[in-house]
């Protein structure tokens, strides 16, 4: 008797954690962590204040045998053309624009890719090969 009503609180219980599992992740905590690009791009923007047009249109590609893009943010005026240029590793160069600022380059391991850009804004892009973690923003005045 006694553990017939135990095991009905227990069943209960149970129950009752089930239905607030259903959603128990508030504000997605239990997600996995997920590569935002718009953060991405809000991130950048709050260096915007201290950029100088400097090494204007030029990026070295994996300069220093790192996954990266050197200078990580490079600032052209509206009708300039931007040169990446291989130094080392296997990258490419994605826009993350939306629509592409530039149709993406191929991956390779040297060589140079250009694109150049007609319209003032901030262009974000990122290395097809290495993600998240190889990115950079042209911004065009
Ligand atoms: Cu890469």
């Amino acid at each position: 008797m006694r553990a017939a009503r135990a095991a009905a609180l227990l069943a209960s219980a149970l129950s009752s954690m089930a239905v607030g599992c259903s959603d128990n992740c508030p504000n997605n905590s239990c997600s996995p962590p997920v590569f935002d690009l718009t953060m991405r791009r809000m991130d950048d923007l709050s260096f915007l204040g201290d950029l100088a047009i400097t090494s204007a249109g030029v990026v070295m590609v994996g300069a220093g045998a790192a996954n990266s893009f050197s200078p990580s943010t490079v600032t052209i005026r509206a009708g300039q053309s931007v040169t990446w240029s291989w130094v080392s590793g296997f990258h490419s160069v994605v826009s993350d624009s939306a629509p592409k600022a530039f149709a993406d380059s191929p991956a390779q391991a040297s060589g140079q890719f250009i694109a150049t850009f007609a319209t003032a804004g901030m262009y974000p892009y990122h290395c097809g090969i290495h993600g998240a973690m190889m990115t950079g923003t042209i911004v065009v005045q």
